[in-house]
Parts: structure tokens; C-alpha cells; sequence
């Protein structure tokens, strides 16, 4: 077989550039380890930034989002038991965000991607890549018991943080960087309405809170736990017990509660490779890079590599700008970083650290404080949150 650009992994990165190429008439295959249905059981992701969202709309895949996202103008605080709301759209000359959740992104990306009729192999086992850095690399994998094998011009890792494409840059060229923490989260998702209308982000001696949402119908919730925990030791009523221990009374006066459609622990890690290419590989969303959920930034992040990675490939073919081609890695690195650094920020002014000395627990009080009474601290909380500009690919 032979295309242009072989895509590895269909989530919502190698969707999402693979229905963008596509529009601008590259033609690519995907290969998917699992199945469709597997990838659509991931519960994850449910915020969209801005130019997420421009980028769906860009892609052909924002119909349903459009009518079914709320779009939201604003979030909320709460610890020592006050609510703090930050108007995000005031701060931000007008930017908002959208609940709409990873699983319907991807549905919907799935959804294009057959109409268009371009190829993805599911349950593609064993892919390996060949001959990167060179002029014609190639992807082979195991498919329907037959080995098959792709040549193509450029390959795009989207293969997620434990996908097989970031080995493929030779140990010698490769930094990595990592922070990991001592806690996970962990999500519980119901047919409730949520409790309130924003989203809250709360810390309490007890741990981190946050109470997000689907729909009007549909809540999720997360706790700060120990990374030891289990969450099958987690019944429900465990579950929603902990989580009014956590909220001030008249937040647990309206919570509605519910049998729960899934639940599970997410361990938090801040990961960066770079450079995010080499040779003809490209590395693009969580295979690049990973951030703990608290600024709602790796899906989003994903999105953005997207958003460089697909503009450069299209004036390579259309206007033979070669020159592009070196400039992926540094040009979304620049992005990387900022969030990175802002996922780590919300991270320690948030949660609960049982390294902390007194001296470290009045400091994370003085900073939780300090930005979030402040005008210019809300503002930086807020110009983060919505997401910062793409820079033009020129
Ligand atoms: P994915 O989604 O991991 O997809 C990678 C795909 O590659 C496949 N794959 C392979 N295929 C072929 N061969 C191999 N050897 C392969 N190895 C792997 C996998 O099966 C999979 O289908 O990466 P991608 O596309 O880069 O997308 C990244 C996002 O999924 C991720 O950043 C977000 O979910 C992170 N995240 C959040 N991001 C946000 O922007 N806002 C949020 O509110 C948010 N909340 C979250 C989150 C992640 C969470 N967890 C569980 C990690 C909340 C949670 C709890
Ligand atoms: C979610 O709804 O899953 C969610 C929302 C905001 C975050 C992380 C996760 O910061």
C-alpha cells in the first residue's frame, strides 16, 4: 500500500489531522490498535478551548457540537469554603469555553472519517515504523492475521503517551522530562444534573475537588486520592459521601446523586519529549507530551499540535514550502510549555500535598489567595483557561 501520510493511532489527534488532511485533499491511512468501540469507552476529556472548537468547525466535525456544547462564560473557586467566580469572557475580551465531552469529539470525528471514506485499519497489531529518517519511510502492522505494509511520505505519531512512536527518535536525541505526583483522580460520571451551573474547582484539606459536567443531564465528578487507592474499593456511596465531606453546605444541598456509569482512577504526570520530530516522524498530542487534567489543557494541547502539524503538511504540498517542514517541533513546543507550565500551576495551588511543610501550606494559601482576589491574578487564570493564541504558520 502507498499514501502520503500514515497517521498511528485514531484518537482524537490522529482523527482530527486525519480529517483535515483529508478536506485539503492529502490523502492518509490510520492504524488503530483497538477498536472503535474501545476507543469510544475512554471517558475523558470535557473541555473544549476556543480554537478547539474553530479547529472542529475547520475539519467539517462541529454540527453536533454546535448544538449540543454549552458553551460556558465563566468558572469557579472554592476553598475555605467561599465560592470565587471568574468571569472568564470578561477577562478575556470575550473567550469562552465549551463542555462537550472527548467521547462525542471522537464520535463525531469517526463519523467524518467514514463518510469520507478514507482508510483506517482497526486492530492493527505490531505497527512498527521504518526507515524515518530518510526520504521514504514506511509503516508495517499485522492486519487480519496478513502483515501489511505502507509507504508513504511523512508519519504522524498520535499514539498516545504509551504508544510506540516516540522510540523511534533515536535515545541519544531524545529529552524527556517529568514530573509525576504523589495522587491521582478519581472520576466518577452520572445521569444527574450537575450541582451547579459552572464548573468548580476546589481544594479542601480533604483533598481536590472538581465537579465538571457533560450536559444538563450529565455530571462528573473527581476527588484527590492517594495514588494507592483502588477504585473498585470505591463504592458509590463511598464516593458521593467523600465528595460532601469536600463541598460547603449549601453545595451538598443540591447535590443530586446517582448510580454511577463509570469510574476510575487517573494518575496525575507532567511528560515532554523533545523535539516532537525526527526525520519524517512527527509526534503530535499526548505521544509528545502529557499534563495532569487540572487545567483541562491535553486534549486540547493535542488539538493544537494538530493545528500546526496540518498547516505545515498542507503549504508543503501545495505551495512546496520544504521549508516548513523543520519548524513543527520548536513552533509547537512554544505551546506546549505554556501549558504545561499553567496544568502544573492550577496543580500546586489546588491539591492537597502531604510533602508540604507549615511553611509550604501558608505559602500555597497566600497564592490561592493572591490570584484569586486579584484582578491581574484572575485575568492570567483566565487568559489560560479559555487558551492562549495559536501563532500563524508562515
Ligand atoms: P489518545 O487519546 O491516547 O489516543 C491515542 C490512540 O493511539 C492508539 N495507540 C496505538 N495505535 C496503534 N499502534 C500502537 N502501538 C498504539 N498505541 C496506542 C490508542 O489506542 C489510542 O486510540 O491520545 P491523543 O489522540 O493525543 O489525545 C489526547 C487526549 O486523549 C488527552 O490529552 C486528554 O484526554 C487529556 N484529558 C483532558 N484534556 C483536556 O483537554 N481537557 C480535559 O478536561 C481533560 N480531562 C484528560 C481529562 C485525561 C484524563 N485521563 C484519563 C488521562 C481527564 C482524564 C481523567
Ligand atoms: C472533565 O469534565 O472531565 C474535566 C473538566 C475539567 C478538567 C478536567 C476534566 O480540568
Amino acid at each position: 500500500m502507498k499514501t502520503q501520510v500514515v497517521i498511528i493511532g485514531a484518537g482524537p489527534s490522529g482523527l482530527l489531522l486525519g480529517q483535515l488532511l483529508q478536506r485539503a485533499g492529502i490523502e492518509n491511512i490510520i492504524l488503530e490498535r483497538q477498536t472503535p468501540e474501545y476507543v469510544l469507552s475512554r471517558i475523558r476529556a470535557g473541555i473544549l478551548e476556543s480554537g478547539t472548537v474553530s479547529l472542529l468547525h475547520q475539519a467539517g466535525a462541529g454540527e453536533r457540537l454546535a448544538r449540543e456544547g454549552l458553551v460556558h462564560e465563566g468558572v469557579e473557586f472554592l476553598f475555605n469554603n467561599q465560592r470565587i467566580p471568574v468571569a472568564l469572557s470578561a477577562l478575556t475580551g470575550g473567550k469562552t469555553v465549551t463542555v462537550y465531552g472527548q467521547t462525542e469529539v471522537t464520535r463525531d470525528l469517526m463519523a467524518c472519517r467514514s463518510r469520507s471514506g478514507a482508510t483506517t485499519l482497526y486492530q492493527a497489531g505490531e505497527v512498527t515504523l521504518h526507515d524515518v529518517n530518510s526520504a521514504s519511510p514506511s509503516v508495517s502492522c499485522l492486519y487480519r492475521g496478513e502483515r501489511v505494509h505502507i509507504t508513504c511520505d511523512f508519519i504522524a505519531g498520535c499514539d498516545g503517551f504509551h504508544g510506540i512512536s516516540r522510540q523511534a527518535i533515536p535515545a541519544h536525541l531524545r529529552q524527556e522530562y517529568e514530573r509525576s505526583y504523589p495522587f491521582g483522580w478519581l472520576g466518577l460520571l452520572a445521569d444527574t444534573p450537575p450541582v451547579n451551573h459552572e464548573l468548580i474547582y476546589a481544594h479542601h484539606p480533604r483533598g481536590f475537588v472538581l465537579c465538571s459536567q457533560r450536559s444538563a443531564t450529565r455530571s462528573r465528578y473527581y476527588l484527590q486520592v492517594p495514588l494507592s487507592e483502588d477504585a473498585d474499593a470505591w463504592s458509590d456511596s463511598r464516593f458521593w459521601q467523600e465528595l460532601r465531606a469536600r463541598l460547603p453546605p449549601e453545595l451538598c444541598e443540591r447535590l443530586i446523586t446517582g448510580p454511577s456509569l463509570e469510574k476510575s482512577i487517573a494518575p496525575l504526570r507532567s511528560f515532554v519529549v523533545e523535539p516532537m520530530q525526527y526525520g519524517r516522524l512527527y509526534l503530535v498530542g499526548d505521544a509528545a507530551h502529557i499534563v495532569p487534567p487540572t487545567g483541562a489543557k491535553g486534549l486540547n494541547q493535542a488539538c493544537a499540535d494538530v493545528n500546526y502539524l496540518w498547516q505545515i503538511l498542507e503549504k508543503y504540498y501545495r505551495q512546496g514550502r520544504e521549508d516548513l517542514l523543520s519548524q513543527y517541533s520548536a513552533l509547537a513546543l512554544r505551546r506546549v510549555w505554556k501549558s504545561e507550565r499553567f496544568s502544573w500551576f492550577l496543580t500546586h495551588l489546588l491539591h492537597d500535598f502531604s510533602s508540604h511543610t507549615p511553611f509550604d501550606n501558608r505559602i500555597q494559601e497566600a497564592e490561592r489567595d493572591y490570584y484569586l482576589h486579584s484582578r491581574a491574578g484572575q485575568t492570567t487564570i483566565a487568559e489560560n483557561y479559555v487558551g492562549l493564541p495559536f501563532e500563524p504558520v508562515e
